[in-house]
């Protein structure tokens, strides 16, 4: 059985990491029996970060690596169908949602001082007084670090917003009215998509691009749609 380990959910969200909630959503896609294990530390994760699965005595981390791994494994259960032109654009698009678009995310939580009021009490208000006083700001110096090494950190606080914005509308004109990406099944493209347009719609940061996904409508009910399918109830 194949236990997936994820940071703890957070806004009501499966979770507010989008590459854990991708790999949720792959795995129920996928239909591969797993469980779950919630931890808030990266100690045991083997690259350490989330998200990460144990499958017997072997550890994978990362997403995609995690994906490549069961894909070889259970076989392609999501995108066999799909030409070889299709995989090219499902490629691309999920490295501008993973590589690009995620770091808008990251800043709009971290470093958006709004944002960062909703941030810091919701990733570690259950933290024991004494380190409450003193992480949050201990790691929001290294995702600033990280986001200046990104090259993201190093735009204006306009320019990240509208660089992210291209990218939700660049989502929404590919979807376009298909119920999913490539048409009336979804694909590893879609698991992506939702994971990060949903962490951008429920999350209570009200910044320019949770405002800009809820604009695109059809993004909107596709990600409703995929919540009805993966996640009912
Ligand atoms: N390429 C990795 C990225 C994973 C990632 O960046 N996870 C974040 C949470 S969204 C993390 O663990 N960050 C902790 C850190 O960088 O210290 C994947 O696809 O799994």
């Amino acid at each position: 059985m194949i236990v997936l380990h994820q940071f703890s959910p957070n806004w009501g969200l499966p979770n507010a990491s989008p590459f854990c909630m991708k790999l949720e959503t792959y795995l129920r896609m996928a239909e591969i029996p797993h469980t779950l294990v919630y931890e808030d530390t990266l100690d045991k994760a083997p690259k350490k970060k989330m998200p990460y699965i144990e499958d017997g005595d072997r550890k994978i981390g990362d997403s995609n690596l995690v994906i490549e791994y069961l894909i070889g494994k259970y076989g392609d259960r999501t995108d066999e169908h799909l030409s070889p032109s299709d995989r090219g654009i499902s490629l691309a698009m999920r490295r501008m949602i993973d590589e690009n678009l995620y770091w808008c995310m990251v800043y709009s939580r971290w470093m958006d001082e709004s944002g960062w009021a909703i941030t810091k009490p919701a990733y570690f208000g259950t933290l024991p007084p004494v380190l409450k006083q003193i992480l949050p700001g201990i790691l929001r110096k290294g995702v600033q670090k990280n986001l200046d090494a990104h090259g993201m950190g190093r735009h204006s606080d306009g320019e990240i917003y509208s660089i992210g914005s291209r990218d939700l509308v660049a989502l929404s004109g590919f979807l376009s009215d298909k119920p999913f990406f490539f048409g009336d099944r979804p694909t590893l493209l879609d698991a992506a998509a939702h994971a990060t347009v949903r962490n951008f719609l429920d999350v209570p940061i009200e910044g320019p691009l949770k405002q800009k996904a809820h604009q695109l409508e059809n993004l909107v009910s596709f990600s409703n749609r995929m919540t009805e399918r993966f996640y009912p109830g």
